[in-house]
């Protein structure tokens, strides 16, 4: 009861906080920044304050810790400019009537591009699956953003326009892109953003540099979080309702995107991590109707990522329920009636401090925004894994890959939320390092076939014996990086090879340019004991110019987004991932490979099972992304603490942190099943 009253008390601080910083919060610059960070729910950002947590050394660092970005400043003007009337216009399509539109111009040559913002595809009743949108009357302003899906991202923000008595959760809208409307119809790419389902924008996908070749690109919002995703398996809360939204959305692609010059008969789906998962997805559903969409691209994730997955959606659905304040927990009913009765600032905010309370899964994802399995939606019958060992999903040419280094990214958050921060005297043993990882990454592991692997591919003996966190470093990111993204990918890729043997394409993306998406500024940098590498969505700033102050600079930079827009279109045109000057690219006809490294230059492999241990490797060649100034800056700092021998200031914040970190067995629990699914090289498919 009692965490009950602290937990609407905390709510109504928010509400009143909210109202009183949104207008000084819009005017504020940094907000701009901030918003092209990913938030976990909790952080000081997405609740509105600027709490410390931890004032001591790394005050410096804390008030931006959420994901800091290598350039300390964006550039004066606005992510969203507003567009001068001169390059605004009117267009008349059939069926759906009239709308402006935008033009701009295309990153490298200049050509025209003729964008529509946020058109309505579908409505939808709060946790219920959508349904098409109603037409408008007169001229759709389809030249200025939408304010968007609400997210904890901006919660300021959507309880301003709540307050204001905008209907935030209309929000089921698609951009496209396009050079004609009418002539030859050009193929299709339909972007699923993603960031972990809870934040995230259509907007990423900037068309600038896909558009220099002849696709129509088409960017779809989807609802985030406890509106998309949040579920009780009843039919007032089936869950899977952002599938839905996507299925929607597709169906709007077939009907009316040849009024944009489309071509409806090729529509190639891609998605990164989040927005992966949502495209295997609907490979894996019955509930898709066929002709939908004919290729996809998986960006460093699939629906096995195990983050993403949950038959037991409940306890993070009450959870929630509990911190908004309703009362009656038991019956699902009860839940249903309280929960869809919330106004939507309500439930954005139980849910961010829900995030809070919990730690996050797999550095990023967090209970209460999962697909999940079974229940009334239909998406999903089953675990992905096991439809997938049935065979029972459609196959499609496919290509897909993940970031080299993408375990950085949650190994940071491990590091900061799991490890405090603090790895300097070694508390933990090698095993427990190691445990710690795939408890987080991949939830229980009652079989242990992780840690089995672990032992096996990546860790010697002696480093689990006499594991500092200094020595394990390049194991504990490739663990990260392969029960996340590689073996996701991997496991559904061999899969649909043994469909379609020709039209399946692997990759690794290994280039490390001047920009990290989610890097960190130098002087933060040093606080963590290990460097990015090649991170999580460091592939996407190769494919669209967002956002706009990290657009590529150097000549080698953009060299390789010319080679990845080329590949990524080719195969959107034809089938076949290809690029001038390029070696052709064999598809998949092996359990593991053949596979293209996408680097500085592109060589290719054949057992993608080396991409699992890296990290380690490249250690061996002289590469290793420890990084040596934290352990230098660490030892001076921890000297100097010796000498003065200052009271503990940390104390207090020390005790928040074990209240935050407790509660590891709650998530895992809310992760349902644990199956454990990894790749191995078995039998050829396919002699070459
Ligand atoms: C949302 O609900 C909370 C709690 O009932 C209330 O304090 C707040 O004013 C509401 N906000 C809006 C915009 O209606
Ligand atoms: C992190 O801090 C919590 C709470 O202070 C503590 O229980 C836990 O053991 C610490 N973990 C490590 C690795 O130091
Ligand atoms: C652990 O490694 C350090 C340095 O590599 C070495 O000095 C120490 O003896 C080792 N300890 C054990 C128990 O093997
Ligand atoms: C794959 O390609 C080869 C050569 O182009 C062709 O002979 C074979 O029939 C194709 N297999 C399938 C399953 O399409
Ligand atoms: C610190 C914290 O939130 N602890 C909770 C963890 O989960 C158990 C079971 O749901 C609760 O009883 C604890 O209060």
């Amino acid at each position: 009861m009692a965490r009950i009253r602290g937990g609407v008390l905390i709510l109504l601080a928010i509400v009143l906080l909210a109202l009183a910083a949104s207008s000084q919060a819009e005017r504020s610059q940094n907000y701009q920044k901030q918003k092209q960070q990913r938030t976990k729910p909790g952080s000081a950002q997405a609740m509105g304050n600027h709490k410390n947590r931890r004032p001591n050394k790394n005050q410096q660092a804390a008030g931006q810790k959420q994901r800091p970005n290598k350039q300390k400043q964006p550039p004066l003007q606005q992510q969203k400019p507003s567009t001068p009337e001169s390059n605004v216009f009117t267009a008349s399509v059939p069926v759906l009537g009239r709308l402006r539109g935008r033009t701009l111009s295309t990153d490298w040559t200049g050509k025209e591009i003729m964008q529509f913002l946020d058109v309505p595809y579908g409505k939808a009743d709060r946790f219920k699956a959508a349904e098409p949108a109603s037409s408008w009357r007169g001229v759709l302003p389809a030249h200025r953003h939408h304010p968007g899906c609400p997210s904890i991202q901006d919660l300021l923000k959507y309880a301003k326009l709540e307050e204001d008595g905008f209907d935030v959760e209309d929000c089921l809208r698609l951009s496209i892109s396009t050079k004609a409307m009418e002539g030859d119809l050009s193929p299709v790419m339909v972007y699923i953003h993603g960031d972990f389902f809870y934040d995230g924008d259509s907007v990423e996908a900037a068309p600038g540099y896909l558009l220099e070749e002849d696709v129509v690109l088409v960017s779809v919002r989807y609802r985030l979080g406890p509106f998309g995703f949040l579920s009780t398996m009843s039919d007032d809360m089936p869950g899977n309702a952002a599938v839905s939204d996507i299925i929607l959305a597709l169906k709007w692609v077939q009907k009316h995107i040849s009024s944009f010059g489309g071509d409806p008969q090729r529509v190639t789906l891609f998605g990164q991590v989040g927005g992966a998962a949502l495209v295997n997805v609907l490979t894996l559903s019955p509930a898709v109707p066929a002709g939908l969409f004919h290729q996809v691209i998986y960006q460093s994730g699939t629906a096995l990522s195990p983050a993403f997955i949950t038959d037991t959606p409940l306890a993070a659905t009450k959870d929630i329920a509990r911190i908004a304040g309703c009362k009656q927990l038991a019956k699902v009913e009860s839940l249903n009636k309280c929960l869809v009765r919330l106004n939507a600032t309500m439930l954005l905010a139980a849910f961010s401090i829900h995030g809070e309370d919990k730690p996050s899964l797999s550095g990023g994802a967090y209970g209460g925004v999962q697909l999940v399995i079974g229940g009334p939606s239909g998406i999903l019958p089953e675990h992905p894994g096991r439809l997938l060992a049935a065979e029972k999903f459609q196959a499609y040419p496919t290509m897909g890959g993940s970031v080299k280094h993408g375990g950085t990214f949650m190994l940071r958050d491990i590091f900061a939320d799991s490890f405090n921060e603090t790895i300097l005297d070694d508390k933990l043993t090698g095993r427990q390092y190691i445990e710690t990882i795939i408890a987080q990454a991949n939830g229980a592991d009652p079989t242990g076939s992780w840690s089995d692997f672990a032992d096996e591919e990546i860790f010697s003996v002696e480093d689990i014996k006499n594991g500092s966190f200094k020595r394990l470093t390049p194991g504990l990111i490739d663990l990260c990086t392969t029960i996340s993204l590689k073996n996701p990918v991997l496991l559904v890729l061999q899969a649909n090879a043994k469909k379609l043997p020709n039209s399946t394409y692997l990759y690794t993306f290994d280039y490390e340019g001047e920009l990290n998406r989610y890097g960190s500024s130098d002087e933060e940098a040093s606080f963590v004991p290990f460097d990015m590498g090649v991170s999580l969505t460091d592939d996407n700033l190769y494919l669209f110019p967002w956002p706009r102050y990290q657009t590529l600079n150097s000549n080698r930079d953009i060299k390789v987004a010319k080679r990845m827009v080329a590949l990524w279109t080719s195969f959107a045109k034809t089938g076949v991932p290809a690029a001038q000057g390029l070696p052709s690219w064999a598809p998949m006809s092996d359990d593991t490979g053949p596979y293209m490294r996408i680097g500085r230059t592109i060589s290719f492999g054949d057992n993608y099972l080396d991409e699992y241990r890296i990290a380690v490797e490249e250690v061996k060649k002289g590469y290793s992304l420890v990084n040596e100034d934290y352990y230098d800056l660490e030892s001076a700092l921890l000297a100097a603490t010796m000498r003065d021998r200052l009271p503990d200031a940390d104390a207090e914040d020390d005790q928040e942190d074990e209240e935050e970190d407790n509660n590891e067995t709650t998530a895992n629990e809310a992760r349902g099943q644990n199956l454990v699914f990894i790749a191995k090289k078995s039998t050829r498919i396919q002699k070459q």
